[in-house]
């Protein structure tokens, strides 16, 4: 494995590392390309343009940005000057923008044009429209209509226009020092800002990118989930940049008539699902023939890939599905199958570089087929979660990181996923709190009492349910359970709904009170 120098910074080492490629195409998106010579000279012209915007070094700018080319120049650009980008999930609503405006205490908002009036809506929910010291530039993305007169908009165009930061004047960060931030949600509270440093996306490339993966120069990589979520920035920022690769980027929602057009017109060799795509992906009438892709490889994330989906995806293209685990806090994946030795089923087996540990509640390690919870330690772990020291100080413990997943190792060393720690739920690779969603549904008047909890469908794949119990008077009609699934919609990220609504008379609970949920996940199963 290669060395990290103690002055490390990430965006000035992708740079210079394909400082030969420039006639390379390194991003395709909906729009164009841009070539490794375009990428280094937005990046360091997008550098100089947010220093003299008077964004300062170690502030924070929000991105909320589609996946088009502009998002890697602004993510990259931001590390080149110092500044922290913190990327975040496209698909929230605005009183979660105004949360993370508020928390990260965010200079400037990059935003895609589509969304500007959420982003302009969580202005004024974090009470900041008109507050002129607080109130965070906003720069915006995807050209159209350039300057808004008296709107305090500025286009990204403006910020490219600068000259390129000079490569003397490039941040001369430590490789431990904050890079950047990415929220990870929790079972209650809000989500958690956890802090990356440039050391932390060397690392994963090093690791997992190249070794497990295999990636390499005459790659062309494709991901389904976006550059905003950890998975999605490993797989189409750090390691193709890592190695002169070339990203196919996709703006629109990964449906599979979206996804198959990407795998057909521009054949990428790598491409990066999550279960229930690939599940949609298999289930439709227009899934392409293999001959018509030039798929070497495929990985999954996000929850475990069901056996049977490994199996049909491999017989249908003759390629593997690279299952594996990873985490927001450990940045990518540390746990995964790999080429050759793949078992559909499990997560694989420890990445080398990290060290993997099941240990019971007396912090014991548990044998081979004993469940325990799993923890982490590698070099690519997160410094901490920002301004919050209870849920630090409860995740990273010394030099490890406890995950929150169950776990069982088979004597092979396989890893197969047993469930969460806490009451947390993953649909579609993202994490769901139903606390979150009980806290929604309870704020309708027809609801009196409620409790969400997850189902394993057909597919093996989660899917939510709420438990109702409804207020004197409300009648149980399929209506109302349409309209308490539009309510969650109207509120939280769409993800998040309850696919069922069960109406009861009751929930269970303890002597004292408290929800017994695994009652209720028993009754799903019977
Ligand atoms: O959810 C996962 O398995 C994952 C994988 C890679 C990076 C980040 C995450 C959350």
């Amino acid at each position: 494995t290669a060395a990290l120098p103690q002055r490390f910074n990430f965006a000035r080492h992708i740079l210079e590392l394909n400082a030969g490629r420039a006639e390379k195409i390194a991003y395709i998106d909906d729009g164009g390309s841009m070539t490794y010579g375009d990428l280094e000279q937005r990046v360091r012209r997008f550098a100089a343009g947010i220093l003299a915007s008077g964004i300062r070094r170690e502030e924070r700018i929000l991105l909320i940005m589609h996946d088009t080319t502009d998002m890697p120049v602004v993510f990259l650009g931001a590390l080149y000057a110092g500044v922290i980008p913190v990327p975040v999930n496209t698909l929230l609503p605005a009183d979660d923008y105004a949360y993370m405006m508020e928390h990260s205490g965010a200079k400037a908002v990059v935003f895609s044009r589509p969304l500007q009036s959420c982003v302009e809506e969580a202005l004024h929910k974090a009470n900041m429209a008109n507050m002129t010291d607080m109130r965070p530039q906003l720069i915006v993305a995807g050209g159209g209509e350039a300057n808004i007169p008296n709107s305090g908009m500025r286009p990204l165009e403006d910020l490219l226009a600068a000259e390129p930061l000079p490569v003397s004047a490039c941040a001369n960060t430590a490789a431990d020092d904050f890079a950047f931030w990415l929220y990870s949600s929790g079972s209650t509270g809000r989500p958690k800002g956890t802090v990356h440093s440039h050391g932390n996306l060397f690392w994963t490339a090093e690791l997992y990118g190249k070794p497990i993966l295999g990636i390499r120069e005459n790659d062309v990589v494709f991901s389904a989930a976006k550059l905003f979520f950890a998975y999605g920035l490993g797989n189409g920022l750090t390691f193709p940049l890592s190695v002169g690769a070339t990203v196919v980027l996709m703006a629109e929602r990964p449906t599979p008539p979206a996804v198959f057009k990407r795998l057909v017109d521009h054949k990428p060799t790598i491409f990066y699902g999550v279960p229930t795509l690939y599940v949609a992906m298999l289930a439709s009438d227009a899934l392409p023939k293999k001959e018509d892709v030039a798929l070497r490889v495929c990985t999954s994330a996000g929850e475990a890939l069901p056996r049977e989906v490994g199996e049909k995806f491999k017989r249908h293209f003759g390629c593997d599905i690279l299952d594996g685990l990873g985490s927001t806090e450990m940045l990518h994946i540390f746990i995964s199958n790999r080429a050759g030795s793949v078992r559909y089923g499990t997560s694989g087996q420890p990445v080398p570089g990290y060290d993997v540990e099941l240990r019971d509640e007396g912090g014991q390690r548990v044998a081979p087929g004993e469940i325990g919870d799993l923890y982490i330690r590698g070099p690519s772990s997160a410094l901490f979660y920002w301004c919050n020291r209870e849920k630090s100080r409860s995740t990273f413990i010394g030099e490890w990181l406890r995950s929150g997943d169950k776990y069982v190792v088979d004597m092979d060393g396989y890893y197969c996923y047993s469930g969460r720690s806490d009451d947390m739920l993953k649909v579609s690779g993202q994490y769901v709190s139903p606390i979150e969603i009980e806290n929604v549904l309870i704020e309708h008047p027809a609801v009196l009492e409620c409790a969400v909890v997850g189902k394993i469908d057909a597919e093996g794949l989660t899917k939510t349910s709420a438990y109702v119990v409804l207020s004197r008077g409300q009648a149980e009609t399929p209506a109302l359970a349409e309209e308490l699934k539009g309510f969650v919609k109207g509120k939280l990220a769409p993800h998040k709904y309850p696919r069922d609504i069960l109406f009861v008379t009751e929930l269970p609970k303890t002597a004292t009170g408290k929800i017994q949920r695994f009652k209720l996940r028993a009754l799903q199963e019977m």
